[in-house]
């Protein structure tokens, strides 16, 4: 158990608000867990720089500990605690900072650029079909309705907590003529869209993509009737541990968000599963566009390495990094 007395407010704030889900969609956790490490840096009080560096472990994995699925989370607190340099708290507290500040640059760019290379695969008529919310979808669509294509939409509502409304309302600030549908149609509407874009919580090694529950029957019947299958997910979504053989940990989600008290009372006492994400082979998946470029999703693991090497250790791990824990 962690000493939490030295947490910085903010820190508890934002972990209990991805936890919530209030914050939520994997590279805003990542914006909002780095973000949290520099607040804590910011109010920390510790006089040595072993003490700080404590605090700021200590900090990492309360936000770590809050979802599992979504590596950008913890390749966001990788990012800021590796290398941080400094002799003296004043010096480490500012290192920090400048790497909050960089990381959250770097993400800006990354969504842009992700954003700008995926709207070169539609074009003018395409209509396309969504799941979820994902904010490096969004980006290929918005740049593409910047750059004048003329797209239409087919949203699914994505059950249990609705996130296609997001989806809905945002391509509707677009301008962008929505059609939402609930997820059981979505086999239905194949025939009449050009594409699948979805986003991704974690890539896997091999390219398997884990996204949304429901996103791996979706792709299925998208490759069954031909529509093309697009992961938009920038490279802080590739999942290092799975480089070396670790599986991506699904969460499970509360049995409230699928049945409330009112139908439970109504059904009687039965057991809810609630998986928050699956997992899509990569035989499913047409490309994965990330700020570096397209992928065919078997070759991502070249990026992966690139990007990664096999530095996969978690600084503010107790034991050091395990390869068991996804
Ligand atoms: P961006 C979301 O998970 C969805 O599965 C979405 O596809 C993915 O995160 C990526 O979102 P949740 O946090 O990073 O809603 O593209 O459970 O915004």
């Amino acid at each position: 158990m962690d000493d939490a007395s030295n947490l910085a407010p903010e820190v508890r704030e934002t972990a209990q608000r991805i936890a919530d889900m209030e914050i939520r969609g994997a590279a805003t956790i990542a914006d909002a867990a780095a973000t949290a490490l520099g607040a804590q840096a910011a109010a920390s009080d510790a006089t040595t720089p072993s003490a700080f560096r404590a605090e700021l472990d200590a900090a990492a994995r309360t936000l770590h500990d809050t979802r599992p699925t979504a590596v950008s989370l913890p390749n966001a607190l990788r990012y800021v605690l590796n290398d941080i340099e400094g002799d003296t708290v004043a010096e480490l507290r500012q290192s920090v900072q400048r790497r909050v500040a960089t990381f959250r640059d770097d993400l800006d760019d990354a969504q842009e650029r992700l954003g700008r290379i995926g709207a070169g695969r539609f074009t003018d008529g395409d209509t396309v079909l969504t799941h979820c919310h994902s904010t490096d979808a969004m980006a290929c669509l918005e740049a593409a309705v910047e750059a004048g294509t003329d797209l239409e939409a087919v949203v699914k509502e994505t059950r249990p907590r609705n996130q296609g409304h997001i989806t809905a309302r945002r391509l509707r600030e677009l301008d962008v003529p929505v059609t939402l549908i609930v997820d059981n149609a979505a086999h239905q509407f194949l025939d009449d869209v050009d594409h699948l874009l979805c986003g991704a919580d974690s890539i896997a090694a091999d390219g398997s993509v884990v996204n949304k529950i429901g996103t791996a029957g979706l792709a299925v019947s998208a490759r069954d009737r031909g529509v093309p299958v697009v992961v938009a997910a920038q490279s802080i979504k590739l999942h290092p541990k799975t480089l070396t053989g670790a599986a991506v940990k699904i969460e499970q989600r509360a049995a409230e968000e699928v049945l409330d008290e009112e139908a439970r009372a109504d059904i009687g006492d039965i057991d809810v599963a609630n998986p928050a994400f699956d997992v899509t082979p990569p035989r499913h998946v047409d490309a994965i566009v990330t700020e570096h470029g397209q992928f065919p999703p078997e070759s991502v693991v070249v990026l992966m390495r690139e990007l990664f090497g096999e530095r996969v250790e978690e600084p503010w791990s107790d034991s050091g990094p395990s390869l068991n824990d996804g």
